[in-house]
C-alpha cells in the first residue's frame, strides 16, 4: 500500500475558498429558516438544559436565553476545572488479585466484590469528591448578565413563609410520595390557613430571619403574599427565583406555572418566566415547592417580580449553517436584533446588539459566576473577571480562569462604575468576549497566563468591524458543516407545515405521532455542529455535555466516562466527515498512555497501559471508587478503536504510525492480564464488570463483579485484531501479531442463553434489571461488527432477542445505542423509532436528556440517522441499509465510508435513484457497494468516482 506523507486533512485554504463560495451564492432562507438547519422559537429560553442555545467554537461556549429585560448568557471554556494530578493508585494492589480471582474462579463473586471494594479501588475518594476533591469537575466559566434599561423597578419577594412537607409513620415510598404530593397540593392553595408556619425573610439575597439548613431530601413549601396595584400589574410579570432552589415547581395564585429544575440549579437562576396572566390586583400567592436535590443548603435565597416583557414579533433561533444564534423583536415600535457566536478564527465570542432606530442600546452589562471570582473594571469599556478554582489538594494551586469583556460602541457612550459595564443610547454595541485558564495538560490551549492571553483575544479581534468578525467566523464554521448536507422528506403537505413551526411546537407534533421527516435531519445536522463546536483540533474533547456546562458541581464532574459516553459523542465523527474533530479524543488517549501504565503496574503486574471507565483532565486510569461498576479494565481498548477507525476511514500511515504504539500498549496489557478459565480453556478478563449491571447467581448472590464479561471479550476480539491488521499494514511486529492471534482464539466466545439472548456474562446468569440502559454485550453487534445478520445470522438473532428483552425506553443514550444496534440489524423501522423517542425525550432546544442534558445521546443519535443511510463495516459499502418508511425520498452527500471513499446519494419512493461513490483516500480503490440484495465489487482510482443510476446494485 501507498504511504501519504500529505497532511490528514484538505489543505484549510481550499476548504475555505469553496466555502465562501457557497456563502456567497446561498439564497437568504424564508422566515422559519431552512427547517433542516434551524432551531427556532417564539419565545425565551427559561432553561439552561432544556432550551437555551448553544454556540461555541470548540473551546469557547456560550448558551443564549433571549431573556428580553435580562438576558442571560451563560459561558464556558473547555479547561475550566477543578482538581488536580495526584496518585490514585493503590500501593500494592496487585498483591490481593490472586486471592480475587481465586474467588471469582469458585463462583464466589459477592466476595471477590466484597475485597475488590476494600484493596482493588482506586485511593482518594475518586469521581466520589466532585468538584470540591481532586478528582475535579467541569464548570461554567460563568456569566454574562445584559439588563436592560427600564423606569420600571423590580419588587423584591423577601417575606416568606414556610412549612416543611412531612411524612412520619410513612414508610412505603409510593405512599410517602401520594401522601407528599397531597401536602404539597393543599400547601400551595390561595386561601389556605398559614397557621404554624415559619416565617423566612430575607434581605438581599440573605435569610435574616427563619434560615435553617435543609438537607437533601429536605421538602418544603413556601409562600409569600403579594399586593399589586392594578398599575403595578400592567408594568410587572417576570418572577424570578434564584440562586438555591432545587427540584420543584413554582405556583402563581395555585397555578403551577413551571419547573425549578434539579442538575442545572446547580446554583444558577432557576425559575424565571412571565406569570402575568396568573396574576391579579390585589393580593396574590407565590408559592415554591422546594426539594433540596443533590446538596445540603438554603431554600431559594433570592426572588423578584420584574417588568413584564411584552413584546411583538419575538423570534429567538440559532442557524446551524452559520452557527450563529439570533434574537429579535418588537418593542415599544423599535426592532432589536442581536446575534451571537463565538468565533474560532479570532477566539473570542462575539455579541452583538443593535436596534432599527438609532439610539436605543442602553443596558448594564456583568460578569459573573456561582463561587471564587472577581470582576473589575478593564479599562474604560471593558470588565475583567478573574478566579480559581479549587484543587482538591490543600498544598495545591487550583486552575486560574479569566473572562475578558470589551465593549465597542457605535452612537451613545459606553462608561464602567465598579463592576458594571454601562451602555447608553448606543446604535449597536458589540461586546467580546475572551476566555482562558492556565491549564496544562494534553489538549486546551495551555497557556501560562490567561491575563496576557486574554487581553491580546480582544485588542485583535477589536481591530476588526463585526462584518469581519461575523463573515470570517461563518466562512470558518462552514468549512466543517458544509461537508455534508443532508434531506429527509415523506412528500406529504403536513410534513411540510410542521417543518415550518417553531422547534418546539414540530415537538409537540411529534409527540402526537405526526411525522416531521426533516426535523430528524435538524437533529443530524444539530449532532454535527455541535461536535464541530466542542471538539475542535486542538481543543479539549467533547466532555459529558460537550463544552456547555452550568455550575460549579457538574452532573457526572462533566468528565470523560469511557464505558460508552465518550466513545459514543465520537460515533458521528468519521461518517459525516469530521474525521479532523476526533482528534482531540486521540489527544486524550495518547496522554493515559503513562499514568496507565502504572496503573497496569500497581494493580496487575502487567506490562502495557490500562484505563478503566472514567477518566479526567488529571490522568486518572485507575479502577473506580466502587467494585459495582468501577472494576471494567476495557475503556481503555474500547478507546483504542477510535484509532484504528481513524485510520480505517482515511488510511493514512503516518497516522496508523502514530497511532498503533498506543494500541500495542493497550494490547500488551491483556496479553497480562487474562487470565485462562479452567472450566472452559478460553481466556477471560478477571476482576471486571459488564458495565454498570447487576446479576444473580444460581445460589442467590446478587454481584457485579465477574470474570470475562462478553463485552469485554467482543472489545478484545476487535483490539487484537486491529494491532494485527496495523501491524500488517505496517510490515512489523510479526511474533506478536502471532501471540495475538494465539490469544485471540481462545478469548471466550459469544454465548446464547437460556432465553435464546446475547448471553452478557460468562456464566448464564439472571439479570436483577432486565431493562438496564447499558446494553453492552452487544458491542460486538455495534459499533464493532463481529455480529452481523449476514456473518453470523444465529448471534443476529439472539442480538434481536437481548434488545426486545432489554425493551426500548430507556435514557437518553441507551435509546440512541439502540437504534444504532437495530441499524445493523437493517430495521429502519425500529432504528427510527427508538430515534423518535430519543428525539421527543430531548429538551426543547434538542439537547438529549440522560437526564440531566447529556451530550452522548446527540451524538449517538447522529450516528444512528448515518448508519440508517450508510454503512461501511466488514470491507462491504451498504447503500441505504435501514432506510425507515418515514422517510421514503432524500438526498444525502458528503457521507463518509471505511476504507477511503465518501458517498452522496439521491432516493425516490425508498430506492436510490443515484448515488456516487468517490474515492478521497483509498490507495487501492478497490471496494464492494451493496445494495439491495445485491453486492458489486467495484474498481475506483483515487480522486474519481463511479457513479450508480436506477438500480445502484449496476454501476454505469
Ligand atoms: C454512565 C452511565 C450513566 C451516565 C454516566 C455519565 O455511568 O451508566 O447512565 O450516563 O455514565
Amino acid at each position: 500500500m501507498e504511504t501519504r506523507n500529505s497532511s490528514r486533512y484538505k489543505p484549510l485554504q481550499v476548504v475555505l475558498a469553496v466555502a465562501a463560495l457557497v456563502v456567497a451564492t446561498m439564497p437568504a432562507h424564508a422566515e422559519s429558516g431552512d427547517p433542516a438547519t434551524t432551531l427556532w422559537y417564539s419565545r425565551p429560553a427559561q432553561s439552561w438544559q432544556r432550551e437555551a442555545l448553544p454556540v461555541g467554537n470548540g473551546r469557547l461556549g456560550a448558551m443564549i436565553f433571549g431573556g428580553v429585560g435580562h438576558e442571560r448568557i451563560a459561558l464556558n471554556e473547555d479547561t475550566v476545572w477543578s482538581g488536580s494530578r495526584v496518585n490514585w493508585n493503590r500501593q500494592g494492589a496487585s498483591k490481593n488479585l490472586p486471592r480475587i480471582r481465586e474467588l471469582l474462579l469458585a463462583g464466589k463473586n459477592a466476595e471477590a466484590e466484597k475485597l475488590v471494594n476494600e484493596t482493588f479501588t482506586c485511593v482518594g475518594g475518586g469521581s466520589r469528591g466532585g468538584a470540591r476533591g481532586p478528582w475535579g469537575c467541569y464548570q461554567e466559566l460563568g456569566n454574562l448578565h445584559i439588563v436592560w434599561d427600564s423606569d420600571v423597578e423590580s419588587i423584591q419577594l423577601n417575606e416568606w413563609k414556610y412549612k416543611m412537607i412531612e411524612t412520619p409513620g410513612i414508610d412505603n415510598i409510593s405512599q410517602q410520595r401520594a401522601e407528599s404530593e397531597r401536602q404539597v397540593g393543599e400547601a400551595v392553595k390561595v386561601g389556605m390557613d398559614e397557621t404554624g408556619w415559619t416565617d423566612y425573610v430575607l434581605d438581599g439575597g440573605k435569610a435574616v430571619k427563619g434560615a435553617r439548613v435543609f438537607k437533601i431530601g429536605d421538602r418544603a413549601v413556601l409562600r409569600h403574599h403579594l399586593k399589586l396595584t392594578k398599575e403595578q400589574l400592567d408594568r410587572l410579570g417576570v418572577l424570578r427565583v434564584s440562586p438555591e432552589a432545587r427540584n420543584g415547581r413554582v405556583f402563581v395564585n395555585g397555578n403551577d406555572v413551571g419547573w425549578l429544575a434539579g442538575w442545572e440549579s446547580v446554583g444558577n437562576e432557576v425559575f424565571r418566566g412571565d406569570v402575568s396572566r396568573f396574576l391579579v390586583a390585589g393580593e396574590n400567592v407565590i408559592a415554591i415547592d422546594c426539594m433540596r436535590y443533590r446538596q445540603t443548603g438554603q431554600l431559594p435565597l433570592s426572588a423578584s417580580l420584574d417588568p413584564r416583557e411584552d413584546t411583538q414579533r419575538y423570534r429567538r433561533s440559532l442557524d446551524l449553517r452559520d452557527a450563529v444564534a439570533t434574537v429579535e423583536y418588537e418593542k415599544d415600535g423599535v426592532t432589536y436584533t442581536r446575534e451571537a457566536f463565538a468565533s474560532a478564527p479570532e477566539q473570542v465570542m462575539v455579541f452583538r446588539f443593535t436596534a432599527n432606530k438609532p439610539g436605543k442600546v442602553s443596558f448594564t452589562a456583568s460578569l459573573d459566576r456561582l463561587a471564587s471570582f472577581q470582576t473589575q473594571a478593564d479599562g474604560t469599556a471593558g470588565l475583567l473577571m478573574t478566579g480559581q478554582t479549587s484543587s482538591g489538594q490543600s498544598q495545591v494551586e487550583g486552575l486560574k480562569f479569566v473572562a475578558r469583556l470589551r465593549a465597542i460602541h457605535t452612537g451613545g457612550k459606553v462608561s464602567v462604575t465598579g463592576d458594571k459595564l454601562r451602555a447608553e443610547s448606543a446604535d449597536e454595541l458589540v461586546l467580546l468576549v475572551a476566555a482562558a485558564t492556565d491549564y496544562q495538560g494534553f489538549a486546551g490551549r495551555n497557556t501560562r497566563d490567561p491575563v496576557a492571553a486574554t487581553a491580546d483575544d480582544i485588542a485583535r479581534a477589536a481591530g476588526k468591524s463585526f462584518a469581519q468578525l461575523r463573515s470570517a467566523h461563518v466562512t470558518e464554521h462552514r468549512s466543517y458543516f458544509d461537508r455534508v448536507s443532508i434531506r429527509l422528506d415523506d412528500g406529504k403537505e403536513e410534513s411540510r407545515t410542521a417543518a415550518n413551526l417553531p422547534t418546539d411546537e414540530r415537538l409537540a407534533v411529534l409527540a402526537k405521532g405526526e411525522s416531521d421527516p426533516s426535523l430528524a435531519a435538524l437533529y443530524f445536522n444539530y449532532g454535527r455542529y455541535l461536535l464541530i463546536n466542542s471538539s475542535r483540533p486542538g481543543c479539549m474533547p467533547a466532555n459529558l455535555q460537550g463544552i456547555w456546562a452550568e455550575g460549579i458541581q457538574t452532573p457526572w464532574n462533566c468528565d470523560y466516562h469511557i464505558d460508552i459516553n465518550v466513545q459514543m459523542n465520537y460515533w458521528p465523527a468519521e461518517v459525516t466527515g469530521l474525521g479532523d474533530c476526533h482528534t482531540p479524543l486521540f489527544k486524550l488517549i495518547e496522554s493515559l498512555q503513562k499514568p496507565g501504565a502504572e496503573t497496569a503496574k500497581e494493580y496487575y503486574n502487567a506490562d502495557g497501559w490500562v484505563a478503566h471507565v472514567i477518566t479526567n483532565v488529571w490522568g486518572f486510569t485507575a479502577p473506580g471508587e466502587q467494585a459495582g461498576w468501577g472494576a471494567t479494565a476495557t475503556g481503555s481498548p474500547w478507546l483504542c478503536d477510535h484509532l484504528w477507525e481513524h485510520y480505517d476511514y482515511h488510511r493514512d500511515k503516518e497516522f496508523l504510525k502514530w497511532a498503533y504504539p498506543i494500541m500495542k500498549g493497550s494490547a500488551e496489557f491483556f496479553l497480562d492480564m487474562l487470565i485462562t478459565d479452567p472450566k472452559t480453556g478460553w481466556l477471560v478478563t478477571a476482576p471486571s464488570n459488564s458495565p454498570e449491571n447487576t446479576f444473580k447467581t444460581p445460589d442467590g448472590q446478587v454481584a457485579r463483579i465477574c470474570m470475562g464479561p462478553t463485552m469485554d471479550m467482543q472489545i478484545l476480539r476487535e483490539l487484537f485484531g486491529n494491532c494485527i491488521a496495523a501491524a500488517k499494514e505496517l510490515g512489523i511486529d510479526e511474533d506478536f501479531r502471532e501471540r495475538l492471534s494465539a490469544s485471540r482464539a481462545k478469548l471466550a466466545p459469544n454465548q446464547i442463553g437460556r432465553h435464546g439472548q446475547i448471553q452478557e456474562w460468562l456464566e448464564d446468569y439472571e439479570e436483577t434489571e432486565l431493562q438496564h440502559r447499558h446494553v453492552s454485550h452487544l458491542y460486538g453487534l455495534h459499533p464493532y461488527d463481529e455480529i452481523t445478520p449476514e456473518s453470523t445470522p444465529e448471534l443476529a438473532k439472539a442480538a434481536r432477542v437481548t434488545l426486545e428483552r432489554r425493551s426500548d425506553a430507556s435514557t437518553g443514550w441507551s435509546m440512541a445505542w439502540k437504534a444504532n444496534f437495530w441499524t445493523r440489524l437493517h430495521d429502519g423501522n425500529r432504528a427510527h423509532s427508538l430515534l423518535t423517542m430519543l428525539i421527543k425525550g430531548g429538551g426543547r432546544n434538542l439537547l438529549c436528556q440522560h437526564a440531566p442534558f447529556q451530550i452522548d445521546g446527540n451524538f449517538g443519535g447522529t450516528a444512528a440517522i448515518a448508519e440508517m443511510l450508510l454503512q461501511s463495516h466488514g470491507g462491504v459499502i451498504r447503500l441505504l441499509p435501514a432506510l425507515p418508511d418515514a422517510w421514503p425520498n432524500g438526498k444525502v452527500t458528503g457521507l463518509r465510508a471505511r476504507g477511503g471513499y465518501e458517498v452522496d446519494m439521491e432516493w425516490r419512493d425508498g430506492k436510490v435513484i443515484h448515488a456516487t461513490v468517490r474515492n478521497v483516500s483509498s490507495p487501492d480503490g478497490e471496494c464492494v457497494v451493496r445494495y439491495g440484495g445485491v453486492a458489486k465489487k467495484i474498481a475506483v482510482p483515487k480522486g474519481e468516482s463511479r457513479v450508480f443510476t436506477g438500480n445502484a446494485g449496476a454501476p454505469k
